[in-house]
């Protein structure tokens, strides 16, 4: 009874606001957080997409689809997504690492805060690019940003040069109680990309000049090394 209703005042702080603030203070450049829900209009379009061979040989992502498609299947009891932005400038090389390791710090501040029954004690509930999650459909539901011509997530103010990865908590979070200036930013920048072609004309292989994307004509499916699309995007030179 005591230890409950130390859990119910606790929750009482748990506020996105504070769980931001929280991984701003461990380094991330931002987060935001979005209620799971199962992503219908993704699964539908990603379905389509693999039945077409769109991804080659990328198997994985083949696999699981369930799973990524609805994070309370890959995380029982998930409730809460915390997504969270790190600069290509912080996150180096292995930028897997390094966004893991500054969420493993924030994990923990969060079970200090708010105590161990904030995340699952039986499911891995840290993730950055391996696991079946749609990172950049997260990043959007966050009000992080919105998704450009490049295919990538860009944040009005960081960019898109950003590498996303997320905490899911089995706990519902209150939303800040004022709207995020961000999420209006966003959809008012997002506009800015709709008279654009930078990055379809830079495209190297014309991968984002087809009308459908084939991910194997895109030089980061062999080699992992072509930015051309982001350098010369007017959201990366502010
Ligand atoms: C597979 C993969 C690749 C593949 C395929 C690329 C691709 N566009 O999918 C390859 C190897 C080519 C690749 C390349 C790169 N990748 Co990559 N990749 C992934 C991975 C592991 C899965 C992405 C995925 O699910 N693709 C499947 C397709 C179908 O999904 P999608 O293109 O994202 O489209 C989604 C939405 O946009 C939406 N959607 C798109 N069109 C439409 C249309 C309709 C009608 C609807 C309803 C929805 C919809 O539906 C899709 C599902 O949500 C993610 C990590 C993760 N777990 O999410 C990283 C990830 C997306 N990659 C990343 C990066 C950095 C890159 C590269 C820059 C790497 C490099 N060059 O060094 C390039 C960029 C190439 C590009 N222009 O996209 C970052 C993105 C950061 C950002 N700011 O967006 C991620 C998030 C990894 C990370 N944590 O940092 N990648
Ligand atoms: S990463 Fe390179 S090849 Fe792939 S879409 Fe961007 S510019 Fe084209
Ligand atoms: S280069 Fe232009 S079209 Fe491409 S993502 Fe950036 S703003 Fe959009």
């Amino acid at each position: 009874m005591y230890k409950d209703d130390i859990a119910t005042l606790s929750n009482l702080k748990l506020t996105s606001k504070n769980i931001c603030n929280l991984a701003l203070e461990v380094g991330f450049d931002d987060c935001a957080i979005a209620p799971v829900q199962r992503l219908d209009s993704d699964a539908q379009f990603m379905d389509e997409w693999i039945a077409q061979g769109l991804h080659g040989n990328m198997d994985y992502l083949e696999r699981n689809r369930d799973k990524r498609y609805d994070p309370s299947i890959l995380v029982p009891g998930a409730q809460t997504i915390v997504v969270c932005l790190l600069s290509f400038d912080k996150s180096g090389r292995d930028y897997h690492r390094t966004v893991k390791s500054l969420l493993y710090q924030l994990d923990a501040r969060l079970r200090d805060e708010f105590g161990e029954d904030i995340v699952s004690d039986t499911h891995q509930h840290i993730f950055c690019d391996s696991a079946p999650m749609l990172e950049r459909r997260w990043c959007v539901e966050a009000g992080l940003g919105f998704i450009g011509k490049n295919h990538q997530l860009i944040h009005p103010r960081l960019g898109s040069l950003v590498h996303p990865g997320e905490i899911v908590l089995n706990l519902q979070v209150q939303p800040d109680t004022t709207p995020l200036p961000l999420r209006e930013d966003s959809e008012r920048i997002a506009k800015c990309c709709t008279d654009c072609q930078l990055c379809l004309e830079a495209c190297p292989t014309g991968a984002l000049r087809n009308s459908v994307w084939d991910a194997t004509q895109c030089i980061a499916y062999t080699t992992h090394h072509c930015l051309e699309c982001q350098l010369v995007c007017p959201f990366n030179l502010g």
